[in-house]
Formats: C-alpha cells, structure tokens, sequence
C-alpha cells in the first residue's frame, strides 16, 4: 500500500503540476516535496539510485540522473532533503532552465529519513570539537559531492547544490568548509535561526499550529502514515479547546515528538537553539552563494535576509549575493501559487535569468553573466530594482509615529494629543491570524495557508483588540528599502504580553483595474515579540504592571513604493492564533506548562506622547 504520507506528497506535487496525482491524504511534507522536482526524462536523463556511505559508514540514498548526450563533461547539481527522493514522475518542473542549460542532477535524503540510514536530527547543528557526533550535515554534504565527482560518469569535476527551505539549511551548511569541487550554492528561504524568526519561535513568541504540524508530520509518524491528530476543519477552534500546552505532551504526543519536547523544555533562546542557528556559524561566503527568498515567506522570512547579512559581513571576495521577490515559501519554483496582489509573474524569470544564469557562470564559466549584489522587488512599484549594497545606505531614516485619533504620522505626537490608547486582550477570545475557518497549515484538501500573509486586512477591522492607526492619503510616491522596526512604549495591567506590529500598505477605495482591490489593506512587513524577552532573548523578566516600557518589534526588511493615493497603516495586537501560543499575560516561568487560570485578560495601552513615542522605524530611498 501506498503510505499516505507519500500519497499526500504525491498529490500536492500534483497541485504544482509537478506529477501526475495518485490519492490524496493529509500531511504536511507533501508541501515541501517540491524539493524531489528533478529532471528525469528518460529522453534526456538515466536515472538510478545509490547508497553513498558518509565517513561514519552510514549510507544515505541518492538519486543520480545522469544527462544521457552532451558535447562534454557536465557539471551536478545537487538537492539535500528530508522530504523524500522517491514517487516523482517524469517531468523537468521548476528545474527546467537548468535543464535545458545541461546538468547532471542529484537527489538525495538527509540522514534518518526516507530510503536514508542513521538517525534523523531536527535542524542538526554543526559538530564542535568535543561532539561525539562524526558527522553534520555539512560534512553529509561533503562526503556526498566527493563520491560523486568520483563516480558520475562524464562529469566536469565542479557541483553546484540548491534547496528550499529545510534543503535551503541544507545548502546553507554545505557552504561551511565545502568540498573543493562544490563550486557554487544558492540556498533558498534557508530556516537560519529557527528561535529568533524561522520556522518554531518568532522573537520569543511559539509557532504553535505551525510547530505542532510540523513536528507531528516530521516525527510522530516516523515516514509512515499517522495522520496529523487535528479532526476540525476549523483549527483556531481545536487549538483553542488544547488548552494549555502541556496537554499536548500528556495527551497527544506522549514524548514520542523530540522537536516538541525540545520546544517545551527550551521556551528561551538557550544553548540548544543557539547551536542551531546557522546565521550565527556563518564567518564568510567560502562560494559564491546566491541567498533567495520571499517577501511574503510564510515560513522562513528571516531565514534567506539573515544568511546574506551574516555571511556579508566579510565577504571581501564579493561571493555573496541576495534575491528577494514577491513569493510566498518557495514561491519562485511554483508559478501557480503566485500572489497577483504583490506579484505581477515574475517567477520564470527569475528561474532563467537569475539562477540559471548564476550556476551557468559559476559551473560552466559562461561568458557575460553579471549577478547584481542585491536584487529585490518592489511589489508596490512592480519591478525589480539592484542596490550594490543590501541594505542601502542611500536612504534617509524616517519615523512613522502613532497618534491621537488612530493617526500615523512622520511627525512626532504633540503635548496636547491625548497620551495613549488601549485594549483589552483575552486569551479566551485571541485574534484570529487569518480569516476564519482556518485550515491545517498544508491540507491537502485545501489550505489558504501559503497566502496568507497577503491577506487583506480588514477581516479584523473593528475588533476592540486591534489598535489601528492611518496616515492621510500620500501625495506623491514612497519608497522603504531595508530595516523595518517598531519601537513601542506600552504598559500592561498583567505580566507579560506580545505585541504584534503590521505596516500596512491601504489602497485607495476605489481601484478600477480590479475592483476588488478597492480598500484592501495588504502587509507590507509584520511580525511579534513576546514582552518578556524585551531586554534579553535569553533570560526573560516579568513586566512590570502599569509602567510604559519600551519594547523592540523587528519587522525585519522590505523594499516597497507606497504609491500616490494609497495610505500607510500600522495595526497593534496581542493575540495571532493559532499561529502564536497565547500569552497568559500573568506570570508563568515557562508558558508551555501554564495552567488554565493563568491565562487571563489584560488590558493594554500603547503610548504616544513627546516623551513616549510610539513609532515604527524605515528608511526612505529615492524612486528609480
Ligand atoms: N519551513 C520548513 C522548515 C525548514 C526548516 C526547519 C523546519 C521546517 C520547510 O519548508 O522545509
């Protein structure tokens, strides 16, 4: 029998038009199984699969495809995953321009999973001298191009390695101390720092439903077929009847999850996510590296901004290079998943002139490629635009504060206005992060879960938990590119609280080539700290009630026009559920075992006077 876990894949690949469908199930790789797209018509390419042993003898399952006729020696192109090589037809997807360029191409499971021996090690961090490990996954990655320059036939001796998401950490880690012959790499929404901003912790704040179904997919069902134990189509309502968190340990996973059991039992940013934070072992591009991601990544946001900062640091050999575009999480290799709010078609470019080109110059010295150092798009403007730094230092820092009467205003608030508005925030009653019915993250009977940070906004205008504030209408065009942080004062009648800051780009009431875009509220950058971290990720302190304090919100980076007419927005909240654990608000030392009275209704106050500013930061460039 077909496992449903590989059906589910097999059926979400289908939906990318990737491969043919076979059944349907429920699952949440099926999402990432895109990473198993590769070349392998029989017209073009032989295929066969290889146990290559690491150094520890453990042996991991590779699919070569070798290119049946080229004039000469070609080079590999490889993809690490733990999503599983096999069950994809015969297709050339999203690896078409490389295709038609000619390569050998390679597939292979990570370590533990699928057709692969050893032992699966969620985000393994690097060995460090007294490990007893022998391997990571960069030392995987280097015993595995070693074999193959050894033993693909009719290869040019040089490897080039990509991926999306975990195979974008993947890629990541085989860049640190590569082998010799790996000559170029381009990880992809690469998870870097999965507490600070990826995938399971967003500044302290718990990924839950996202956590919960990744963890269950990835763990639970051990690459058989234990179907993610949700049973409402309407999860907000099931994550709401959990409880406290600590059921899910008592009643459901029962410590057969170990990515759970190390959330619960490493809620700060300790010594375990420290070792696996990539961003923070990157010392310089070893290859050239060309980092790509989305501006409306779902998942890893942080990941691909955070891995070009960190290896640019000292990237005197001018290796490092970044991508970002109008993409959901690999929304680059799915053109049917586009966004046409924010994306007006720009994926197969991208796929031609970018990355093909890229790996072409890198693997095969073709002539007259050039790779701007930043290439970014400006979805409010719709076109690309090149900084030779990322960010720019061109621009000019602008503050855009919160006043009286929900205004937002370049202008700071004046003595007179009144000081603060405020909130009352129930656990019981949390925002929901999308509109409701909220789907599992990746149902394969549907899920809006790609999109929606495109979602409009107004599905919760009006909630009494939602603080808005709107700048007049722009008279002329506005240009952010780079940081992007909220700076708040706020107090609150309890002990801890999160804060949820959107920039929200409101279009005009009426918009006659779509109609439906007439007022809509898309976010421009977003994201959430939980109040407790506000002065160390690492060793949280109660909040002190009713006193304004200053808390840091890192919307991270954009680049985006505001255009004439349109008017800027900043939404505050303290609940986004389920895609956020609730903040109990009282003080509990470790939130995944708060019980049910801890969690309690508080009420809120954002400041805005002279002195206690509210404001979000951004830096204005000047307009093409
Ligand atoms: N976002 C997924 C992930 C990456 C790294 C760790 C955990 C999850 C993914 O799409 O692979």
């Amino acid at each position: 029998m077909v496992s449903l876990r590989r059906a589910v894949m097999v059926a979400a690949l289908a939906a990318t038009g990737l491969v043919a469908a076979r059944s349907a199930g429920s699952g949440l790789s099926a999402a990432h199984a895109q990473q198993a797209a590769i070349p392998q018509d029989s017209t073009t390419h032989s295929c066969r699969l290889v146990m290559i042993p690491m150094r520890d003898a453990v042996k991991l399952n590779t699919k070569i495809c070798e290119a049946r006729s080229a004039a000469g020696p070609l080079p590999i192109i490889i993809t690490r995953t733990p999503y599983g090589i096999t069950g994809t037809q015969s297709i050339h997807g999203s690896y078409r321009f490389l295709a038609a360029d000619g390569y050998h191409f390679v597939q292979q499971d990570s370590r533990g999973r699928y057709g692969s021996e050893g032992t699966f090690l969620m985000v393994a961090p690097l060995r460090t001298t007294n490990d007893p490990r022998k391997w990571d996954e960069s030392t995987d990655a280097y015993d595995t191009v070693d074999w193959l320059v050894k033993n693909v036939a009719n290869n040019n001796g040089r490897a080039g390695m990509l991926g999306v998401s975990y195979p974008g950490f993947l890629t990541t880690m085989a860049g640190i101390n590569p082998h010799p012959a790996l000559r170029a790499i381009s990880p992809q929404a690469p998870a870097s720092d999965m507490w600070l901003g990826d995938d399971f912790f967003h500044q302290g704040a718990f990924r839950l439903s996202y956590g919960f179904e990744y963890a269950a997919d990835m763990e639970l069902s051990n690459n058989s077929s234990v179907p993610i134990p949700i049973d409402t189509w309407d999860t907000y309502e099931w994550y709401l009847n959990l409880g406290s968190l600590a059921n899910v340990e008592a009643n459901i996973f029962k410590g057969k999850v170990p990515t759970w059991t190390a959330f619960a039992t490493h809620p700060t940013y300790d010594a375990f996510w420290k070792a696996r934070a990539v961003q923070t072992k990157l010392q310089k591009a070893t290859v050239p590296t060309l980092v790509v991601g989305g501006w409306w990544d779902q998942e890893d946001r942080f990941g691909p901004l955070h891995t070009y900062k960190a290896l640019e640091r000292s990237d005197a050999g001018g290796k490092n290079f970044l991508v970002m575009g109008p993409w959901n999480h690999g929304g680059w290799r799915r053109s049917a998943s586009r966004m046409p709010v924010v994306d007006p078609g720009t994926s197969d470019a991208y796929l031609r002139d970018v990355e093909a080109s890229f790996f072409a110059l890198h693997l095969k010295d073709k002539a007259g490629v050039t790779v701007p150092e930043a290439r970014v798009f400006d979805s409010g403007a719709k076109e690309w635009r090149s900084f030779d730094v990322w960010p720019p230092r061109n621009g000019a820092a602008r503050s855009l504060y919160m006043r009286a009467g929900g205004r937002l205003s370049f202008d700071p608030p004046m003595a007179a206005e009144a000081a603060f508005d405020q909130y009352v925030s129930d656990p019981a009653n949390p925002v929901p992060y999308r509109a409701r019915p909220i789907e599992r993250t990746y149902d394969p009977r549907g899920s809006r879960w790609r999109n929606w940070e495109t979602e409009d906004q107004r599905f919760v205008d009006g909630r009494p938990d939602v603080l808005t504030f709107r700048s007049e209408k722009l008279t002329e065009d506005l240009t952010i590119a780079g940081d992007v942080v909220a700076h708040l004062v706020a107090a609150t009648t309890g002990r801890d609280a999160d804060w949820v800051v959107k920039l929200i780009d409101v279009f005009p009431d009426s918009v006659p080539e779509d109609w439906k875009l007439g007022g809509y509220q898309l976010m421009v950058a977003h994201d959430v700290m939980r109040g407790r971290y506000r002065k160390s990720f690492s060793s949280p302190e109660p909040i002190q009630p009713n006193v304004p304090t200053q808390f840091t919100v890192d919307l991270h980076q954009q680049a985006y026009t505001f255009k004439r007419g349109h008017r800027i927005m900043v939404q505050i909240q303290s609940t986004w559920f389920p895609l956020y654990d609730r903040n109990p608000q009282s003080w509990v030392a470790n939130i995944f075992r708060a019980r049910p009275v801890d969690f309690q209704a508080k009420t809120h106050r954002i400041w805005h006077t002279p002195a206690q500013a509210s404001r979000v930061d951004v830096t204005v460039v000047p307009a093409r």
